[in-house]
């Protein structure tokens, strides 16, 4: 009898043991969370894993959030492509906005978007296209800590989604070296660390000649004397390339007479759409034809300071692997 009522009571235990739900409770020092553009949230669940979880235009930061754990940056680059021919000196050409061609979804990992209005911004302030911007480990500039899509405005400020505002990323506030990258131009990275913090936002100037890039002749130089990321990696491989060995001519050659419409499959064929053939930006990705890329990228190489005058020239990109 007394081991039936000890079974009986042992079977309730794990009943109640089973039917019990953990309660949900948080452990957040700073109880961090804000809105830019679309919707961020941040919160914890007590885990001691920390990681970050995007899905459209939500981001989640799980485990122990830090009130802190947020750096804010006003970063500066120029790219080479809409700045060949620009319409106004000093600013890139926006033939993307105008063309209304940039997606709202980022093109990069993350999938950031943001909302189409930011579009309908013209002047010195209106977005050129989408830009990555990432922070590498002081100890370690090979070693990602965060990347974060953002928005490139024409005079070369780099903002959040809603293309207005600094550029906020969830990292320590601490040293870090800075990259930026863009889809069809060749990333450069500061040469040294950078201190950023959650409350002044550093100024991180790549169009500026006095700033150090990691490497050597990371960005272009411009008429005006600014610095800007290479054009021209239509190949996505990071380096620029006119002929020899994975050259982004043929990559290009290739976009153009698979582009929709091509019937023909004319090698002049003006393909209208946002692409990484479009090396200048300009709304149009051309092999041949008035205006082609292709000659784009020849010029490119051609104009290189380090090349005595080959066409097989390659551009690398100078950030650590
Ligand atoms: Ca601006
Ligand atoms: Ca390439
Ligand atoms: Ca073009």
């Amino acid at each position: 009898m007394k081991t039936k009522i000890t079974l009986l009571l042992s079977l309730i235990l794990a009943f109640i043991c089973q039917g019990q739900t953990i309660e949900k409770f948080s452990i957040d020092s700073g109880g961090a969370n804000a809105t830019a553009g679309g919707i961020e949230i941040l919160y914890t669940i007590g885990e001691v894993n920390v990681q970050e979880l995007s899905a459209g235009n939500i981001q989640v930061s799980e485990g122990f959030i830090n009130g802190t754990m947020k750096i804010k940056m006003d970063a500066k680059l120029f790219l080479q492509g809409p700045l060949l021919n620009p319409v106004s000196a000093g600013l890139m050409n926006d033939n993307l906005r105008q063309n209304a061609i940039i997606p709202t979804t980022s093109p990069y990992a993350d999938l950031a978007t943001c909302n189409a209005s930011v579009f309908s911004v013209t002047g010195a302030n209106a977005i050129v296209d989408w830009v990555w911007v990432e922070l590498r480990a002081a100890n370690d500039n090979t070693k990602r800590i965060t990347g974060k899509s953002a928005l490139l405005q024409r005079d070369g400020d780099v903002v959040g989604l809603d293309g207005v505002t600094s550029l906020i990323m969830n990292a320590a506030p601490s040293n870090y070296y800075v990259v930026v990258n863009h889809r069809n131009h060749l990333g450069a990275m500061s040469a040294g660390t950078i201190g950023l913090n959650a409350n002044t936002a550093s100024v991180v100037d790549f169009t500026n000649s006095g700033f150090a890039t990691y490497g050597t002749m990371a960005q272009a130089i411009l008429t005006s004397g600014n610095m800007a990321l290479w054009a021209g990696d239509v190949n996505g491989n990071n380096q620029v390339r006119y002929l020899g060995p994975s050259n982004d001519s043929a990559t290009l050659k290739t976009i153009v007479l698979n582009a929709p419409g091509n019937a023909s499959g004319s090698n002049y064929f003006p393909y209208a759409t946002y692409n990484l053939g479009d090396i200048n930006l300009n709304g149009v990705v051309r092999y041949l034809g008035p205006g082609n890329d292709k000659g784009i990228l020849k010029n490119i190489i051609l104009n290189h300071p380090a090349n005595p005058s080959s066409n097989y020239f390659p551009i690398s990109q100078q950030i650590p692997n």
